[in-house]
C-alpha cells in the first residue's frame, strides 16, 4: 500500500493482523516521540481511512475493521486522564444514527490537551436532548460531526436551536456537504487545524 508511510503501514499491519500488542506499541511510540497532534492526525486517522479503503477493495474484513476501531478507540480514551475541571466547556456529539465518532474523539483529546473541559457525547446523540442541556449548562462551544450529510440535514431543527444558545461548529465529511444549508461554522477537515480554530474562537465564543 504505497499511500502509507512506513509508520502508518506498521500500524495498519498490526491492526489488520489482529496484533493488539504491536498496535499499542506503534501508537505509544508515536505519542511519546511526536505527541498527540501527530498521533491522531498523521497516524490514527489516515490508517483508519486506509482500513476503510481496504474494506472497499475486499482486502479487509468487517471483523478486522471492528477490532481496529475498538482498539484505537480504547487507546485514545485511555489518554484522557485526568479530566480537566473548571475550564471552558466544549461539547462534542454526532447526530442521531451517526456512528462515525472516532475523528470527533480525536478532536476531543486535542481540546482536552489544550485545557478545555470536554463533554464527549459521541455517536448517535439525540440533539433535542443536547439542546435542552445547553440551556442549563451553557457550554462555550458545541461541535456536531458526522460522515453522512443526510443525518445532519435531518437534525436541522435541533441544530438551529443549539445555534441560538451557543457557538455551533460542524465537522466531518457531512459538514462539508451541507455548508451554507445549516447553521454553524464548518471546521477544517484536519483535526489539528480544527482544534487550533476552536482555540482562536474562544474569545468570541458565546455562553449565554
Ligand atoms: C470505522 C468505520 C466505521 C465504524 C465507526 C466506528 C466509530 N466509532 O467511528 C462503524 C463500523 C460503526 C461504521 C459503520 C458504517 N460505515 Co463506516 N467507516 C469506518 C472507517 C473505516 C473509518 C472511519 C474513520 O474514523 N475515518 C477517519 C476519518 C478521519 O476519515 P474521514 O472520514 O475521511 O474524515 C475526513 C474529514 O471529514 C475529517 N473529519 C472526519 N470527521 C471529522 C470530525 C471533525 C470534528 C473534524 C474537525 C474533522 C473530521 O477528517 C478526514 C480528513 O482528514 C471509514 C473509512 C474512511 N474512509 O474513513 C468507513 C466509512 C466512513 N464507512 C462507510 C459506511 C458505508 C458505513 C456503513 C453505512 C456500513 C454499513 N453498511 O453498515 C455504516 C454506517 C453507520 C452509521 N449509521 O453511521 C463508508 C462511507 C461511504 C460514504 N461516505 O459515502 C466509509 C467511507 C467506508 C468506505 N470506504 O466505503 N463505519
Amino acid at each position: 500500500m504505497p499511500s502509507l508511510t512506513p509508520t502508518q503501514q506498521a500500524l495498519f499491519d498490526a491492526l489488520v493482523g489482529l496484533d493488539e500488542g504491536g498496535a499499542v506499541l506503534r501508537l505509544e511510540e508515536c505519542r511519546t516521540q511526536l505527541g498527540l497532534g501527530p498521533l491522531v492526525a498523521d497516524l490514527v486517522l489516515p490508517v483508519m481511512r486506509e482500513i476503510g479503503l481496504g474494506w472497499e477493495r475486499g482486502e479487509v474484513s468487517v471483523a478486522q475493521e471492528h477490532l481496529a476501531t475498538q482498539l484505537v478507540r480504547s487507546y485514545l480514551e485511555s489518554l484522557r486522564r485526568p479530566p480537566v475541571v473548571g475550564g471552558h466547556q466544549v461539547w462534542l456529539a454526532c447526530p442521531p444514527r451517526e456512528l462515525h465518532d472516532l475523528p470527533l474523539l480525536a478532536l476531543a483529546l486535542l481540546l482536552w490537551e489544550q485545557g478545555w473541559e470536554i463533554r464527549f457525547f459521541g455517536a448517535n446523540t439525540p440533539l433535542h436532548d443536547l439542546h435542552r442541556a445547553t440551556r442549563i449548562v451553557h457550554p462555550e462551544i458545541v461541535v456536531i460531526s458526522g460522515d453522512d450529510p443526510r443525518r445532519l440535514r435531518a437534525a436541522a431543527v435541533p441544530l438551529d436551536l443549539i445555534a441560538q444558545e451557543t457557538t455551533l461548529l460542524l465537522g466531518g465529511r457531512a459538514a462539508h456537504q451541507v455548508e451554507e444549508e445549516l447553521p454553524g461554522r464548518v471546521l477544517p477537515p484536519d483535526v489539528v487545524a480544527a482544534a487550533q480554530e476552536i482555540r482562536e474562537l474562544l474569545p468570541a465564543a458565546r455562553a449565554v
